[in-house]
């Protein structure tokens, strides 16, 4: 699997699927979740409430369509909430994992990957980096790209530095 970045708006990005990072309820939110929403429209929220009338747990995931949005499928992944002390790493990891089986049993090669519970669930930048590429570089998967989307010039650098420290 190749793993690329770019700075931008998941929402913009022409893919099979991108991964939303969604909180328990799955029903929308702030952050990257909100923009999606917004972008994708009520199909989206109405598929949340019809194949998640429970939510989902922290550090799974699961699909919806994407409504409106150019990619075919929004994967929902639940991140762990560092700043209320969810700080157990395995549940980050497990949420990357998770959006790649469920891509696979979707048949998405194209994936793109938002910095799961880095922006309002505090987790600290460098490490959110670090478990996402530990993630891409041992999986087995049929995904051909997994694209990380930075969403700021800082956070595109330091994904940048990550990858070339391999
Ligand atoms: N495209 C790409 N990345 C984005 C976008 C975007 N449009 N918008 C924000 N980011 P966050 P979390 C970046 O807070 O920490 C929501 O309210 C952002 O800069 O969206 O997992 C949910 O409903 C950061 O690097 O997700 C949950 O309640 C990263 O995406 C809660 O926030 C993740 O920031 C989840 O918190």
């Amino acid at each position: 699997m190749e793993i690329t970045v770019v700075e931008g708006d998941i929402t913009a990005q022409d893919v099979d699927a991108i991964v939303n990072a969604a909180n328990r309820a799955m029903r929308g939110g702030g952050g990257v979740d909100g923009a999606i929403h917004r972008a994708g429209g009520p199909a989206v929220l109405e598929d949340c409430r019809r194949r998640f009338p429970a939510g989902l747990a922290t550090g799974d995931a699961g699909w919806t369509t994407a409504g409106l949005l150019p990619a075919r499928w929004v994967i929902h992944v639940v991140g762990p909430n560092y700043n209320r002390g969810e700080r157990d790493r395995t549940l980050l990891t497990s949420c990357y994992h998770r959006a790649l089986a469920v891509a696979d049993d979707l048949g998405a090669h194209t994936v793109a990957f938002p910095l799961i519970s880095a922006g309002s669930y505090g987790w600290p930048k460098t490490d959110a980096i670090d478990a996402a590429l530990e993630v891409f570089r041992a999986a087995q998967t049929q995904v051909a790209e997994a694209r990380m989307v930075a969403f700021d010039s800082s956070t595109y650098a330091a994904i940048q530095d990550a990858l070339r420290r391999g």
